[in-house]
């Protein structure tokens, strides 16, 4: 204690939270179960999350927003937002979907559900590259750039595919991203009644293969699967590299109301994907092309795919960081079923199956299962701190349960095996700790995701934010450090540690690709194309004006600008609205921008710099002139055609103007 005590940091936050515990005697700070936090555990508490203004977190957060189809960047331990990465949404702040480039990346949609971010590999660790975010409501898949921290991709709708739910996790090694359908439907799809359901609907899971250079992603390889709903997945590693295991519920094939009818059985099922030998199949030829993509049926191509009995409804599907064990949470049951890869891998040698499912074999259960693991009501996903250890999320029980892995010695009591429980507020969905997905977790932090706040924040009505609690798991014994809220609504995340990313500062010029990119004031232009009707301009902005400051078009022209922010600095953004014309695009140093909009109705509006940028950032503004129908345009050649002449006149003498300013001015302070 001596030596922390010398930082003069964590002296400042123990300072803190002794005059929290004395200033604030009566209001003491409740945890868990509504019990009172002792005044160590909250002095605690403030060191282990207190970051000093100046300070940087530790960790990065990135949590998936869900419907609001984006995604939010949070500091561990901090808990505090950085940043908002719109993916399938626009988003005004950082001009996202008013571009040119960001609108035809998001196609005809505006919006997208995102649930299970997945960070890029190298040998089974992140790598910092790429996350890659899935939309579960209109079959796409996005990657994001960790260079940057921009959406640089959507891929999809993936064809052959609704609800892109089991998605996304990548391979060791960012082979691929592989992602299943949550609903099912007939494929190719075409009307048949729902009552068909179990007989002519499919699922399918799919492999997107992704450039190891610039991480584009490709449809590889499409199987198709029973209409059982795929619900979350997980890629091997070490010994169960090239291996892919997703959970599903519905192994009844019901319709309906599905909280009754996809319940009857006891079990549903979690899939065995052979990845590598899908791919090699598709190589092959042995697919059928369906919507342009290469579908292989698992009953014609023995080996891709397997099924093994579950608990029922599970939500996760697991694999621990040494890749021998896979796990599966059974909503409905209070266990966790965890099975061996090598006596899965003996089931299949050996034929040892219990049935098939559409010619797919079911391997037998009771000879893969190591070990049902009691750890609570409403098990829904599993992530690991590296020492032995898995950390449940309980979403009945509302806590964290933390249990060990096998081995297990012979005989050994299943209860024992379940070490501690910590409640969580309330309702946890997913869970996520550091590096929790990877061969090489750090077993410091986990972070909670909880589906209900119920009020544990200042009131804001009904429509209110979820909750997410930051636990302190690097000891013996879990302990709750922070609350933090969200906009809806984080499902899964990724927790990566700060010096696996190397984000830039601003976009080198000699990066900038863009056909219309300028760099020189004398480079700005504006010509317009009368036959077109359409005036393409080049601008040029930097502290504090933009060149130039007036673009005349005619009504009815079509209006294409493209503005370079030439400033090579942190921090110098500039925007462009275009007041009347719900257009505002925002650009990075060094990056050039294309925004486009139809010049309606005559007048005069004012465009202006929406990102403050400096002292004068107020005056970084201009006006396109729309020179009513009929009405001949003054800056350009007769006709209308060819370049705009920059000074067409002197400004309405300015002086003279300033002056009647003045004088109107003084009259009325008389
Ligand atoms: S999810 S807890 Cu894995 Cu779709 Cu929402
Ligand atoms: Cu440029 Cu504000």
């Amino acid at each position: 204690m001596e030596a922390t005590m010398r930082n003069p940091r964590l002296v400042g936050a123990a300072t803190a939270a002794a005059l929290i515990a004395s200033a604030c005697g009566e209001r003491a700070p409740s945890i868990p179960g509504d019990q009172t936090m002792a005044t160590a555990d909250v002095q605690n508490a403030a060191l282990r999350t207190f970051i000093a203004p100046g300070d940087v977190d530790e960790y990065y957060l990135f949590y998936s927003g869900g419907h609001s189809g984006q995604v939010f960047v949070a500091g561990v331990p901090s808990m505090r937002h950085i940043a908002t990465i719109p993916v399938f949404t626009p988003y005004p702040g950082t001009g996202y979907g008013f571009d040119e480039e960001s609108k035809a990346m998001l196609g005809d949609f505006t919006w997208g559900d995102v649930h299970h971010p997945a960070a890029s590999q190298t040998d089974g660790d992140y790598d910092g590259r790429w996350l890659f975010v899935n939309d579960n409501a209109n079959n796409r898949l996005a990657r994001i750039d960790l260079r940057d921290f921009k959406t640089k991709q959507i891929l999809g709708p993936i064809p052959n595919t609704m609800g892109n739910h089991g998605s996304a996790m990548v391979t060791d090694n960012t082979e691929y991203a592989l992602v299943a359908t949550r609903f099912s439907v007939p494929v190719p799809n075409r009307y048949v009644p729902v009552e068909d359901y179990a007989t002519d609907f499919k699922g399918a899971v799919t492999g997107i293969r992704i450039d190891p250079e610039d991480g584009t992603m490709s449809v590889g390889w499409q199987i198709l699967t029973p209409p059982f709903n795929w619900d979350l997945g997980a890629t091997g590693r070490g010994p169960s590299d090239g291996w892919a295991f997703w959970s599903s519920y519905n192994a009844e094939r019901a319709t309906g109301k599905l909280e009754i009818t996809a319940s009857q059985r006891d079990r549903d099922y979690m899939a065995i994907v052979n990845w590598r030998l899908a791919e090699q199949l598709t190589e092959q030829g042995r697919g059928r092309t369906i919507a342009g993509v290469q579908v292989l049926d698992p009953a014609e191509n023995p080996g891709v795919m397997f099924l093994v009995p579950c608990a029922k409804s599970p939500h996760g599907a697991d694999v621990d960081p040494s890749g021998e064990y896979v796990m599966c949470s059974g909503k409905l049951s209070p266990t966790v079923t965890v099975y061996s890869f090598e006596l899965l891998q003996r089931a299949i040698a050996n034929e040892d199956f219990s049935g098939e499912e559409d010619g797919i074999p079911v391997l037998d259960y009771d000879n893969t299962v190591v070990m049902e693991v009691p750890v609570g009501l409403g098990p829904l996903h599993t992530q690991f701190d590296g020492r032995g250890n898995a950390y449940t999320s309980l979403f009945v029980e509302s806590s964290v349960a933390k249990w060990r892995l096998p081995p297990y010695e012979e005989g050994v009591d299943p209860a024992t095996i379940v070490l501690e429980k910590i409640p969580s507020h309330f309702n946890i969905g997913h869970l996520v700790t550091s590096h929790g997905d990877t061969r090489n977790p750090r077993g410091d932090y986990l972070v909670a995701m909880n589906k209900l706040s119920k009020g544990r924040h200042l009131s804001v009505g009904p429509s209110i934010p979820e909750s997410s609690q930051l636990i302190d798991i690097s000891g013996e014994g879990m302990a709750m450090l922070y609350e933090a809220f969200t906009e809806p609504e984080p499902h899964f995340a990724q927790l990566v540690h700060a010096s696996v990313l190397n984000p830039i500062e601003f976009y080198p010029r000699e990066e900038n690709t863009h056909e219309f990119a300028i760099w020189e004031p004398g480079e700005a232009s504006v010509e317009r194309n009368a036959a077109r009707r359409t005036v393409e301009a080049k601008v040029y902005a930097i502290r504090t004006h933009f060149e130039p400051a007036l673009i005349q078009v005619q009504e009815g022209d079509t209006v294409v600008v493209h503005v370079t922010n030439t400033e090579q600095q942190r921090d110098e953004i500039h925007g462009f609205g275009v007041v009347g014309h719900n257009v505002n695009v925002v650009i990075d140093p060094g990056e050039t921008k294309t925004l486009k909009f139809v010049a309606r109705r005559g007048g005069v509006y004012p465009f202006y710099c929406t990102n403050f940028c400096s002292a004068l950032h107020q005056e970084m503004q201009g006006y396109f002139e729309v020179v009513p129908r009929g009405q001949a345009l003054t800056m350009y050649a007769p006709g209308g055609d060819g370049p705009m002449q920059w000074e067409r006149r002197d400004p309405a003498t300015a002086l003279a103007a300033a002056g009647a300013t003045h004088e109107h001015a003084q009259g009325g302070e008389d």
